[in-house]
């Protein structure tokens, strides 16, 4: 191969192997490229923009306080993906009901979700955020309008899922079910370029992931089980490192390239954990699980809960299969 593959190639040559191709996710692809460019640069120059960074003075659907650069990322989003006619109805974590889309452009034969940006605690202090998105199917009639029944699906039922990280670099990772594939941007020229091709969780690390100012309340399982993970009785046979940075897109990029697992679990305050099903949970299984990992709730798989509610939360452990076994076993008896 000739030349760097840049995102715009990548979804050329992939579509070029499906000759049947609408080219529906090439456009879905790269105005979601286009939304994080625009994110990014915003995201880069907060810290000089004394206007972008602290409140908004909303309360969010989850009842979260919504930051303004939360608002900028939610426009962006919106404005790049309404008007291509590829969805019916879109959701957004920052949004209480279901987006419905102008007249014109609600024909799609999809539905998105999207967490515009998401690690909002982190915003201030110059630490990594991101943003997520899943794509379904629509399941009401095309032609008319997107319902909630076209959102709530259960997670294996995604077509394509994905993040975005404002880190140190901006990176997007994303599947649409054939694998992971990881582009970072190139800020000199403005491209995304694929630097991590068909990522794989490695099944050894040297970390764990979990906010541990919540042990107290944790169930006593899963407090003994962390408690291992400190000594070198453990499936490493080793002392692991803690990693977590509060922002679940850095957290799980970490646990896709790094190994080991990310957790958001209930405990006795937060009973459903703290972690969205539709924004979070399930986009984030489905690329877990498509790079080789697993992600579950407790006793089973996230992707196959049939959801209740667009803002619906659920306790959340992801990583490498080995990881998630062990864990799964030992906190869950499975
Ligand atoms: P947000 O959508 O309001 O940003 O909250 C979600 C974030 C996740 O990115 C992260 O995993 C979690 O909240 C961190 O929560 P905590 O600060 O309780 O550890
Ligand atoms: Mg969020």
């Amino acid at each position: 191969m000739q030349g760097p593959m840049n995102l715009t190639r990548f979804i050329y040559e992939t579509q070029k192997a499906f000759p049947t191709a609408t080219g529906d996710f090439s456009a879905i692809l790269n105005q979601i490229a286009l939304a994080a460019k625009i994110v990014s640069l915003e995201v880069n120059r907060a810290g000089i923009m004394e206007d972008v960074l602290g409140y908004q003075g909303e309360v969010n659907a989850s009842g979260d306080a919504q930051k303004k650069l939360d608002v900028i990322a939610d426009n962006v989003f919106f404005n790049a993906l309404e008007h291509i006619e590829k969805f019916c109805i879109m959701g957004s974590e920052e949004n209480e009901q279901p987006v419905k889309l102008p007249a014109q452009y609600k024909k799609g034969r999809y539905a998105i979700l999207f967490d515009p940006l998401d690690g909002s605690s982190n915003i201030d202090f110059n630490v990594s955020i991101g943003t997520i998105f899943s794509v379904y199917r629509r399941v009401t009639p095309e032609g008319g309008d997107g319902t909630l029944q076209d959102l709530l699906q259960p997670g294996y039922k995604q077509v394509a899922a994905g993040y975005v990280l404002y880190g140190s670099s901006t990176m997007m990772t994303f599947t649409t079910g054939q694998g992971v594939n990881m582009f970072t941007l190139d800020p000199q020229i403005g491209e995304f370029i694929l630097t991590h091709p068909d990522i794989r969780i490695p099944d050894t690390t040297r970390y764990y992931s979990i906010n541990e100012g919540n042990s107290a309340n944790w169930d006593e399982k899963l407090a003994a089980y962390v408690d291992s993970l400190k000594t070198t009785d453990n499936i490493y046979g080793k002392v692991l490192s803690g990693r977590y940075i509060g922002s679940m897109v850095a957290d799980v990029h970490r646990t896709l390239l790094g190994g080991g697992f990310f957790a958001y679990p209930s405990d006795r305050i937060n009973t459903s954990g703290k972690l969205r099903l539709m924004y979070e949970a399930n986009p984030m299984a489905m690329i877990i699980e498509q790079a080789g990992g697993r992600a579950i709730y407790g006793e089973g798989d996230i992707l196959g809960i049939i959801p209740r509610a667009l803002h619906q939360k659920i306790p959340v452990y992801l990583g490498s299969k080995r990881d998630i076994d062990a864990l799964q076993k030992a906190v869950f008896g499975k």
